[in-house]
Protein backbone atom coordinates (compact mmCIF):
# COMPACT_ATOMS: atom_id res chain seq x y z
CA UNK A 1 0.00 0.00 0.00
CA UNK A 2 1.31 3.61 -1.13
CA UNK A 3 1.86 5.34 2.82
CA UNK A 4 3.99 2.24 3.41
CA UNK A 5 6.05 2.45 0.95
CA UNK A 6 6.47 5.57 0.79
CA UNK A 7 7.87 5.85 4.06
CA UNK A 8 11.57 6.20 5.33
CA UNK A 9 12.85 2.94 6.21
CA UNK A 10 15.85 2.16 8.29
CA UNK A 11 17.95 -0.70 8.24
CA UNK A 12 19.64 -2.12 11.21
CA UNK A 13 23.11 0.16 10.76
CA UNK A 14 20.62 3.16 10.65
CA UNK A 15 21.09 3.39 6.87
CA UNK A 16 18.04 5.11 4.89
CA UNK A 17 17.13 2.45 1.95
CA UNK A 18 15.97 4.26 -0.90
CA UNK A 19 14.68 1.45 -3.85
CA UNK A 20 15.16 3.02 -7.23
CA UNK A 21 14.61 1.42 -10.88
CA UNK A 22 16.95 2.92 -13.32
CA UNK A 23 16.06 3.28 -16.91
CA UNK A 24 17.08 5.26 -20.23
CA UNK A 25 15.08 6.59 -22.73
CA UNK A 26 17.07 7.40 -26.03
CA UNK A 27 20.25 7.89 -23.57
CA UNK A 28 18.57 10.37 -21.24
CA UNK A 29 18.37 8.44 -17.49
CA UNK A 30 15.53 8.20 -15.14
CA UNK A 31 16.14 7.69 -11.78
CA UNK A 32 12.46 6.30 -10.48
CA UNK A 33 12.26 5.98 -6.84
CA UNK A 34 9.62 3.25 -6.04
CA UNK A 35 10.11 2.86 -2.26
CA UNK A 36 11.62 5.08 0.74
CA UNK A 37 10.97 8.50 -0.51
CA UNK A 38 9.32 11.09 1.92
CA UNK A 39 5.84 11.31 2.45
CA UNK A 40 4.51 14.34 1.15
CA UNK A 41 1.04 14.12 2.42
CA UNK A 42 -1.99 14.54 0.36
CA UNK A 43 -3.63 16.89 -1.87
CA UNK A 44 -2.98 18.25 -5.62
CA UNK A 45 0.94 17.13 -7.01
CA UNK A 46 1.42 20.84 -7.27
CA UNK A 47 1.44 21.14 -3.52
CA UNK A 48 3.23 18.29 -3.02
CA UNK A 49 5.91 19.12 -5.16
CA UNK A 50 5.70 22.56 -3.07
CA UNK A 51 6.05 20.57 0.41
CA UNK A 52 8.83 18.23 -1.73
CA UNK A 53 10.44 21.75 -2.36
CA UNK A 54 10.33 23.16 0.96
CA UNK A 55 10.87 20.31 3.37
CA UNK A 56 12.54 17.25 1.85
CA UNK A 57 14.72 19.08 -0.65
CA UNK A 58 17.99 17.20 0.43
CA UNK A 59 16.39 13.94 -0.70
CA UNK A 60 16.29 15.50 -3.85
CA UNK A 61 19.76 15.93 -4.00
CA UNK A 62 20.71 12.63 -2.36
CA UNK A 63 19.10 10.32 -5.25
CA UNK A 64 20.46 12.36 -8.24
CA UNK A 65 23.48 13.95 -7.58
CA UNK A 66 26.92 12.84 -6.62
CA UNK A 67 28.35 10.91 -5.22
CA UNK A 68 25.32 8.52 -6.31
CA UNK A 69 24.40 9.98 -9.80
CA UNK A 70 25.26 12.84 -11.83
CA UNK A 71 23.92 15.97 -13.52
CA UNK A 72 22.39 13.98 -16.02
CA UNK A 73 20.04 11.99 -13.86
CA UNK A 74 16.06 13.14 -13.82
CA UNK A 75 14.83 11.45 -10.59
CA UNK A 76 11.29 10.99 -10.17
CA UNK A 77 8.84 10.00 -6.97
CA UNK A 78 6.07 8.35 -7.41
CA UNK A 79 3.35 9.01 -5.20
CA UNK A 80 -0.07 8.13 -4.59
CA UNK A 81 -2.52 10.23 -7.07
CA UNK A 82 -5.43 12.38 -6.13
CA UNK A 83 -7.19 11.11 -8.87
CA UNK A 84 -7.58 7.54 -8.49
CA UNK A 85 -8.29 7.15 -12.10
CA UNK A 86 -4.56 7.72 -12.65
CA UNK A 87 -2.29 4.89 -12.06
CA UNK A 88 0.42 7.04 -10.20
CA UNK A 89 1.26 10.32 -9.58
CA UNK A 90 4.71 11.27 -10.51
CA UNK A 91 7.12 14.25 -9.15
CA UNK A 92 10.27 14.72 -11.42
CA UNK A 93 13.23 16.58 -10.13
CA UNK A 94 17.17 17.10 -11.52
CA UNK A 95 20.29 18.16 -10.04
CA UNK A 96 18.76 21.49 -9.35
CA UNK A 97 15.11 21.61 -8.62
CA UNK A 98 11.79 20.16 -10.07
CA UNK A 99 10.45 19.99 -13.42
CA UNK A 100 6.85 20.69 -14.40
CA UNK A 101 6.53 17.73 -16.77
CA UNK A 102 8.89 15.24 -18.11
CA UNK A 103 8.74 13.46 -21.92
CA UNK A 104 11.38 11.44 -21.86
CA UNK A 105 10.81 10.55 -17.92
CA UNK A 106 7.59 9.40 -18.43
CA UNK A 107 8.20 7.16 -21.22
CA UNK A 108 10.66 5.58 -18.62
CA UNK A 109 8.14 5.63 -16.07
CA UNK A 110 5.74 3.77 -18.39
CA UNK A 111 8.59 0.56 -18.90
CA UNK A 112 9.84 1.16 -15.48
CA UNK A 113 5.73 0.34 -14.35
CA UNK A 114 5.21 -2.87 -16.61
CA UNK A 115 8.58 -3.88 -15.56
CA UNK A 116 6.96 -3.80 -12.10
CA UNK A 117 3.89 -5.14 -13.28
CA UNK A 118 2.35 -2.36 -12.71
CA UNK A 119 0.85 -1.98 -15.98
CA UNK A 120 0.29 -3.94 -19.13
CA UNK A 121 -0.17 -2.83 -22.93
CA UNK A 122 -2.74 0.34 -23.16
CA UNK A 123 -3.66 3.77 -22.44
CA UNK A 124 -2.46 4.68 -18.73
CA UNK A 125 -3.83 8.01 -16.89
CA UNK A 126 -0.59 9.63 -14.93
CA UNK A 127 -0.72 12.85 -12.69
CA UNK A 128 1.63 15.04 -12.90
CA UNK A 129 2.14 18.85 -11.32
CA UNK A 130 1.29 20.54 -14.35
CA UNK A 131 -1.52 18.31 -14.90
CA UNK A 132 -3.13 14.81 -16.17
CA UNK A 133 -1.71 13.02 -18.59
CA UNK A 134 -2.19 9.72 -20.90
CA UNK A 135 0.48 7.70 -21.75
CA UNK A 136 0.26 4.65 -23.95
CA UNK A 137 2.54 1.45 -23.33
CA UNK A 138 2.63 -0.16 -26.94
CA UNK A 139 3.02 -4.37 -27.43
CA UNK A 140 6.06 -2.93 -29.09
CA UNK A 141 7.54 -1.63 -25.77
CA UNK A 142 7.54 1.74 -26.94
CA UNK A 143 5.76 4.49 -25.20
CA UNK A 144 3.68 7.07 -26.44
CA UNK A 145 2.69 10.24 -24.57
CA UNK A 146 -0.01 12.49 -24.75
CA UNK A 147 1.81 15.09 -23.28
CA UNK A 148 -0.16 18.87 -21.62
CA UNK A 149 -1.73 21.21 -23.72
CA UNK A 150 1.14 23.09 -25.79
CA UNK A 151 1.60 26.45 -26.98
CA UNK A 152 3.70 29.33 -28.31
CA UNK A 153 4.02 32.41 -26.11
CA UNK A 154 5.96 34.67 -28.20
CA UNK A 155 7.44 34.43 -32.34
CA UNK A 156 10.63 35.87 -32.78
CA UNK A 157 12.07 37.19 -29.50
CA UNK A 158 15.54 38.92 -29.85
CA UNK A 159 17.98 39.30 -26.93
CA UNK A 160 21.33 40.68 -26.27
CA UNK A 161 23.62 37.80 -24.93
CA UNK A 162 26.86 39.18 -23.63
CA UNK A 163 29.95 37.68 -25.59
CA UNK A 164 27.77 36.17 -28.35
CA UNK A 165 25.58 39.48 -29.65
CA UNK A 166 21.70 39.48 -31.06
CA UNK A 167 20.42 35.77 -30.61
CA UNK A 168 16.69 35.47 -31.98
CA UNK A 169 13.98 32.52 -30.75
CA UNK A 170 10.37 31.60 -30.40
CA UNK A 171 9.35 31.04 -26.17
CA UNK A 172 6.93 27.70 -26.04
CA UNK A 173 5.30 25.79 -23.57
CA UNK A 174 6.03 22.13 -23.71
CA UNK A 175 5.24 21.23 -19.71
CA UNK A 176 8.52 23.44 -19.13
CA UNK A 177 9.09 26.51 -20.75
CA UNK A 178 11.48 26.70 -23.76
CA UNK A 179 13.67 29.36 -25.69
CA UNK A 180 13.82 27.69 -28.99
CA UNK A 181 16.36 28.85 -31.19
CA UNK A 182 16.93 28.42 -35.35
CA UNK A 183 19.94 30.31 -36.00
CA UNK A 184 23.13 30.03 -34.31
CA UNK A 185 25.96 29.27 -36.29
CA UNK A 186 26.86 26.03 -34.81
CA UNK A 187 26.95 22.70 -35.53
CA UNK A 188 24.91 20.14 -33.51
CA UNK A 189 27.18 17.69 -32.87
CA UNK A 190 28.50 15.49 -29.50
CA UNK A 191 32.23 17.02 -29.83
CA UNK A 192 30.70 20.35 -29.61
CA UNK A 193 28.86 19.57 -26.17
CA UNK A 194 31.10 22.45 -24.23
CA UNK A 195 30.99 24.90 -26.94
CA UNK A 196 26.82 24.29 -27.19
CA UNK A 197 26.65 24.08 -23.80
CA UNK A 198 28.55 27.20 -22.93
CA UNK A 199 26.58 29.08 -25.69
CA UNK A 200 23.27 27.91 -24.22
CA UNK A 201 24.05 28.97 -20.62
CA UNK A 202 24.85 32.42 -21.71
CA UNK A 203 21.52 32.55 -23.71
CA UNK A 204 19.66 31.76 -20.17
CA UNK A 205 20.91 33.84 -18.32
CA UNK A 206 20.31 36.51 -21.45
CA UNK A 207 16.39 35.71 -21.62
CA UNK A 208 15.72 35.49 -17.75
CA UNK A 209 17.22 38.76 -17.57
CA UNK A 210 15.44 40.60 -20.62
CA UNK A 211 12.09 39.62 -19.77
CA UNK A 212 11.86 35.80 -19.40
CA UNK A 213 13.03 34.85 -15.62
CA UNK A 214 10.35 31.56 -16.49
CA UNK A 215 12.50 30.08 -18.93
CA UNK A 216 14.78 27.06 -17.73
CA UNK A 217 15.24 25.15 -21.23
CA UNK A 218 16.73 26.20 -24.15
CA UNK A 219 16.73 24.40 -27.17
CA UNK A 220 18.57 24.56 -30.56
CA UNK A 221 17.82 23.03 -33.83
CA UNK A 222 19.80 21.63 -36.56
CA UNK A 223 19.83 19.51 -39.57
CA UNK A 224 19.39 15.49 -38.94
CA UNK A 225 22.19 13.16 -39.33
CA UNK A 226 19.63 10.34 -38.91
CA UNK A 227 17.31 9.57 -42.65
CA UNK A 228 13.61 10.29 -41.90
CA UNK A 229 14.37 12.43 -39.07
CA UNK A 230 13.42 16.09 -39.60
CA UNK A 231 15.74 18.01 -37.50
CA UNK A 232 18.37 17.50 -34.32
CA UNK A 233 18.04 19.32 -31.53
CA UNK A 234 20.52 20.27 -28.45
CA UNK A 235 18.25 20.81 -25.01
CA UNK A 236 19.64 22.32 -22.07
CA UNK A 237 18.27 21.67 -18.81
CA UNK A 238 17.61 24.06 -15.69
CA UNK A 239 20.80 22.70 -13.94
CA UNK A 240 23.23 23.05 -17.02
CA UNK A 241 23.24 19.06 -18.60
CA UNK A 242 22.17 18.54 -22.00
CA UNK A 243 19.29 16.33 -22.99
CA UNK A 244 20.66 13.49 -24.31
CA UNK A 245 17.20 12.17 -25.80
CA UNK A 246 15.30 14.58 -28.02
CA UNK A 247 13.13 15.80 -25.06
CA UNK A 248 9.75 15.29 -25.01
CA UNK A 249 8.79 18.36 -23.69
CA UNK A 250 10.94 20.24 -25.91
CA UNK A 251 9.41 18.27 -28.75
CA UNK A 252 6.38 19.45 -27.57
CA UNK A 253 7.45 23.33 -27.87
CA UNK A 254 8.70 22.83 -31.11
CA UNK A 255 5.16 21.16 -32.07
CA UNK A 256 3.47 24.02 -31.11
CA UNK A 257 5.98 26.53 -32.48
CA UNK A 258 5.95 24.69 -36.17
CA UNK A 259 1.66 24.46 -35.81
CA UNK A 260 1.68 27.96 -35.25
CA UNK A 261 4.10 28.77 -38.44
CA UNK A 262 1.94 26.28 -40.65
CA UNK A 263 5.06 24.39 -41.25
CA UNK A 264 3.65 20.88 -39.89
CA UNK A 265 0.01 19.56 -40.34
CA UNK A 266 -1.84 18.43 -37.87
CA UNK A 267 -1.42 14.83 -37.55
CA UNK A 268 1.50 14.50 -39.57
CA UNK A 269 4.77 13.31 -37.98
CA UNK A 270 7.80 14.95 -37.23
CA UNK A 271 11.04 12.57 -36.22
CA UNK A 272 13.12 14.52 -33.46
CA UNK A 273 16.37 13.44 -33.18
CA UNK A 274 18.70 14.18 -30.03
CA UNK A 275 22.58 15.49 -30.21
CA UNK A 276 23.76 11.61 -30.05
CA UNK A 277 21.30 10.18 -32.60
CA UNK A 278 17.88 8.77 -30.96
CA UNK A 279 15.31 10.23 -31.93
CA UNK A 280 11.54 10.59 -30.84
CA UNK A 281 8.59 10.76 -33.04
CA UNK A 282 6.37 13.42 -32.36
CA UNK A 283 2.40 14.44 -33.51
CA UNK A 284 0.04 17.37 -32.48
CA UNK A 285 -3.51 17.64 -33.02
CA UNK A 286 -5.42 21.73 -32.59
CA UNK A 287 -6.90 22.17 -29.35
CA UNK A 288 -7.56 25.80 -29.69
CA UNK A 289 -6.41 27.84 -32.92
CA UNK A 290 -7.21 31.10 -31.80
CA UNK A 291 -4.52 30.72 -28.92
CA UNK A 292 -2.04 28.30 -30.69
CA UNK A 293 -2.61 25.37 -27.97
CA UNK A 294 -1.89 22.16 -29.38
CA UNK A 295 -2.09 18.51 -27.79
CA UNK A 296 1.12 17.32 -28.41
CA UNK A 297 2.25 12.92 -28.40
CA UNK A 298 5.78 12.13 -28.53
CA UNK A 299 6.64 8.35 -28.91
CA UNK A 300 9.86 6.90 -28.01
CA UNK A 301 11.34 3.81 -26.70
CA UNK A 302 13.60 2.89 -23.07
CA UNK A 303 15.13 0.51 -21.36
CA UNK A 304 15.16 -0.54 -17.54
CA UNK A 305 19.05 -1.12 -16.46
CA UNK A 306 19.21 -1.50 -12.88
CA UNK A 307 17.11 -1.82 -9.90
CA UNK A 308 18.84 -0.99 -6.84
CA UNK A 309 19.17 0.58 -3.49
CA UNK A 310 20.52 3.62 -2.70
CA UNK A 311 21.58 3.93 1.50
CA UNK A 312 22.04 6.91 3.25
CA UNK A 313 24.44 6.98 5.98
CA UNK A 314 24.10 10.37 8.36
CA UNK A 315 27.71 9.82 9.13
CA UNK A 316 28.66 10.36 5.40
CA UNK A 317 29.24 14.27 5.07
CA UNK A 318 28.11 14.14 1.33
CA UNK A 319 25.39 11.77 2.67
CA UNK A 320 22.51 14.34 1.13
CA UNK A 321 24.50 14.39 -2.66
CA UNK A 322 27.27 16.89 -3.56
CA UNK A 323 25.46 20.21 -4.08
O1 LIG B 1 12.00 14.77 -21.94
O2 LIG B 1 10.74 16.44 -21.29
C1 LIG B 1 11.80 15.81 -21.30
C2 LIG B 1 12.91 16.33 -20.46
C3 LIG B 1 12.94 17.47 -19.73
C4 LIG B 1 14.20 17.53 -19.13
C5 LIG B 1 14.91 16.42 -19.50
N1 LIG B 1 14.10 15.69 -20.32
Amino acid sequence: CWPDTLRLTMNKSARRQIKIIDSHTGGEPTRIVVAGGPDLGHGSLATRRETFQREFDRFRSAVVNEPRGSDVVVGALLVEPADKSCVTGVIFFNNVGYLGMCGHGTIGLMVTLAHLGRIESGEHKIETPVGIITATLHPSGEASVANVPSWRARKAVTVDVPGIGPVTGDVAWGGNWFFLVEQHGMNLSPANAEQLTDYCWRVRQAVNTQGFPEIDHVELFGPPAASGAHSRNFVQCPGKAYDRSPCGTGTSAKLACLAADGKLAEGATWIQESLIGSTFAGRYSWLDRASGKVAPVITGTAFVNAESTQLLDARDPFCWGIR
